[in-house]
């Protein structure tokens, strides 16, 4: 077996672990060929990226996004390993610890970057799954180069997984993975998380290989999604694009063992052969989804903007802002799923016509991404324009209406930004989640504040105190932004008291443990919640879920019935012996002027710090040993905070993209 280079931050295997486990399992495999974590990480991406200095020294500094904000915390509390790109092209950096964590790097070449990750998944997956906001983009040579990396990682995690452990495996660009993993492992607990929608089956149904994504999700035991609309397009993916038939929330399939070429899926071909509700035969595997809204580690921030010097700065930003009536802010990466042309729109309108008063600032925060996909230089420039055009048409010397930001910039400088904010701006046409929303919740614990939030974010079905909007009815969207910046300091604090519970009491590290409990659920034996399609769902049996405020004004109901639940689409007919339609299955479809009364007066309520933290006034650090505590999105491309003056300083640019 081989040792992790630093057993004892990670969760391996005890001896008496070890010693109770057979020399052989049935796949006649040695123990010494298992690997020594019992929990395996698998993401796109390591939560550090490398850099070189112009002498040739690698280091690494953290790298941010939402899925590294998410995980982080998670894997540092529960040990493991990660498995994730490095981000650069080059050959696989192997193990090593960065910040106290056990990281495994995958290698990938230029080609692989082109054709796997700038090509099928942020061309192909991403807007396919956005709801084609843009183009997707089809090539064959993508999808190749899609399922050899898919294979990297697949025989990665299974040289990393101990026997028995969990493998969780993250987001569209591993959708291969959960079955790769299962055709060699037949021992481990699969789970998978999507950390983006999973789309309506109309669209989803225009990805030529839409029957190999279903199946190699369907090698996982669990599959997380943000939400329940996305975990019932998933369980119709299965009915349409496979021909399974699904049960409330859960999907059976047939594994066939070792010896037979490998765990590989096959749909029953009987009734005998896939069971009924009291019991799951041998050699069938059932398959869940449900909704695990992801969530940010509320106590850290809580923690952060408590910080005297985050205080003062929060203060400090407004002074540098110019001692404006409004501040409006959107945090962002630049990245056209997050609506920030629309807003742009609003706001310019606004603007125009006098209605949020003449002293109103916008700060837009758009961290660089994908920098080298043609359709995000393309949605840069045309967000570049716009801000100049607004800036140009309603501007004075001395006062831009839009801060616009293309750079990265430390949590603390992020919290004090959501701390000096009156309005903040989420407006994307489709997010998986958003957790810039919670985010700004969690740091308000002065109960002011209000957001702007977009139906279409994930983040719309828990936060029901937020002004939801439509961001494509531009008329909808201003009148928010001024109901908003209009509220009443009593108003404010009743909505944002309702989220900050919620964020509180849902925190990242309640979905990480929600997600491992039901991953660790033996469904071998009868389970008195199949059939339940909340079953699984953190929002079941919540008191905001019944609120329509927080009702998911889009979700799809599992328990509707779907006509064309039986269905296999007509040219789409399975290959017999692989994942093919029963019509003979009993089971039943479908599971399938302004008067602003806080503005202007607020300031932080409280000055008391706890340790302090220097804000600014240090030199941009290289993070050697990777992120620390509290520091994920610092690194020498970032900037230490805003400028004192007006304007930007040095735009200090990363190289490569953040986490996604
Ligand atoms: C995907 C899904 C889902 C941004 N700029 C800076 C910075 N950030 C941090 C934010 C936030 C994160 O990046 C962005 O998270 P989002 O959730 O908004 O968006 P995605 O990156 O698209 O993430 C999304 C998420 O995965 C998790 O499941 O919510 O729907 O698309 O944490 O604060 N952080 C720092 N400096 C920056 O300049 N430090």
């Amino acid at each position: 077996m081989r040792e992790p280079d630093d057993a004892a931050s990670g969760q391996v295997q005890s001896p008496d672990d070890q010693a109770a486990a057979p020399d052989r399992d049935e796949a006649g495999r040695e123990r010494a060929d298992y690997g020594a974590y019992s929990l395996v990480l698998v993401a796109s991406r390591l939560p550090v990226d490398r850099t070189e200095s112009s002498a040739g020294e690698a280091s690494w500094r953290p790298s941010p996004g939402g899925l590294v904000t998410a995980l982080e915390p998670v894997m540092r509390s529960s040990g493991g390993v990660w498995i994730g790109w490095s981000g650069d092209a080059g050959p696989a950096p192997g193990p090593f610890k960065a910040g106290g964590l056990h990281l495994v790097g995958i290698g990938l070449s230029p080609e692989e970057i082109r054709d796997y990750y700038e090509g099928f998944c942020n061309a192909t997956l991403w807007p396919l799954y956005h709801d084609v906001i843009a183009p997707p983009r089809f090539h064959r040579r993508w999808w190749d180069s899609y399922v050899a990396v898919n294979r990297y990682f697949a025989e990665e995690a299974d040289r990393q997984a101990g026997p028995g452990a969990t493998v969780w495996v993250h987001d569209y660009q591993l959708q291969l993975v959960p079955q790769m993993l299962r055709e060699r492992r037949g021992d481990v607990r699969i789970g998978y998380f999507t950390h983006i929608p999973f789309p309506g089956y109309e669209i989803f149904a225009q990805l030529p290989w839409r029957r190999r994504i279903v199946e190699g999700l369907l090698g996982a035991d669990l599959l997380g999604f943000q939400r329940r609309s996305d975990a019932a397009n998933f369980l119709r993916a299965c009915r349409r694009a496979a021909g399974l038939m699904t049960r409330g929330a859960t999907v059976r399939v047939l594994a066939s063992g070792p010896g037979e070429g490998g765990y590989s899926l096959r749909v029953p071909a009987s009734r005998a052969e896939r069971g009924d509700r009291a019991g799951l035969p041998a050699g069938m595997r059932e398959i869940r989804a449900a909704a695990f809204p992801i969530s940010v580690d509320s106590a850290e921030l809580g923690e952060i903007v408590q910080r005297a010097e985050v205080r003062a700065r929060a203060k400090e930003i407004r002074q540098v802002l110019g001692q404006p009536d409004l501040v409006l802010l959107g945090v962002d990466r630049l990245d056209y799923t997050k609506g920030i042309l629309h807003r742009l729109r609003a706001y310019g309108e606004l603007l125009s016509e006098g209605r949020l008063g003449s002293r109103v600032v916008l700060v837009q925060v758009a961290s660089p991404t994908r920098e080298r996909v043609e359709a995000y230089r393309a949605l840069r420039d045309e967000v570049e324009l716009t801000v100049s055009r607004i800036n140009g048409l309603y501007g004075e010397l001395g006062y831009p209406p839009i801060h616009y930001l293309h750079q990265s910039y430390p949590r603390e400088e992020m919290a004090a930004l959501y701390l000096a904010a009156d309005v903040m701006l989420v407006t994307p046409l489709r997010d998986g989640m958003n957790l810039v929303a919670k985010e700004y919740v969690a740091c308000r614990d002065d109960e002011a504040g209000a957001l702007v939030l977009s139906e279409f974010a994930g983040a719309a079905d828990e936060l029901g105190g937020a002004f939801l909007v439509n961001p494509h009815d531009i008329e909808g969207l201003k009148d928010a932004i001024v109901r908003a910046a209009t509220i009443t300091p009593q108003e404010a604090r009743r909505r944002m008291r309702a989220m900050r519970r919620r964020v509180r009491d849902h925190d990242v590290a309640h979905w990480a443990a929600s997600f491992r409990d039901m991953l660790a659920r033996d469904t071998s034996a009868r389970d008195p919640l199949a059939g339940d399609p909340l079953a699984g769902d953190p929002l079941a049996g919540d008191p905001l879920a019944g609120d329509p405020l927080a009702g998911d004004p889009l979700a799809g109901d599992l328990l509707a019935g779907d006509p064309l639940a039986d269905e296999v689409l007509a040219g789409d007919s399975p290959a017999r012996g692989s994942l093919a339609g029963d019509p003979q299955n009993p089971w039943p479809g479908g599971g399938s002027g302004l008067s602003r009364g806080h503005l202007g007066s607020r300031s932080p309520s409280s000055q008391n710090g706890g340790e302090r933290h220097g804000l600014h006034g240090q030199a941009p650090q290289q993070v050697p040993d990777g992120p620390r505590q509290g520091q994920a999105g610092r690194g020498p491309g970032d900037r230490r905070s805003l400028p004192r003056g007006r304007g930007p300083g040095r735009a200090d640019r990363r190289r490569d993209p953040p986490g996604r």
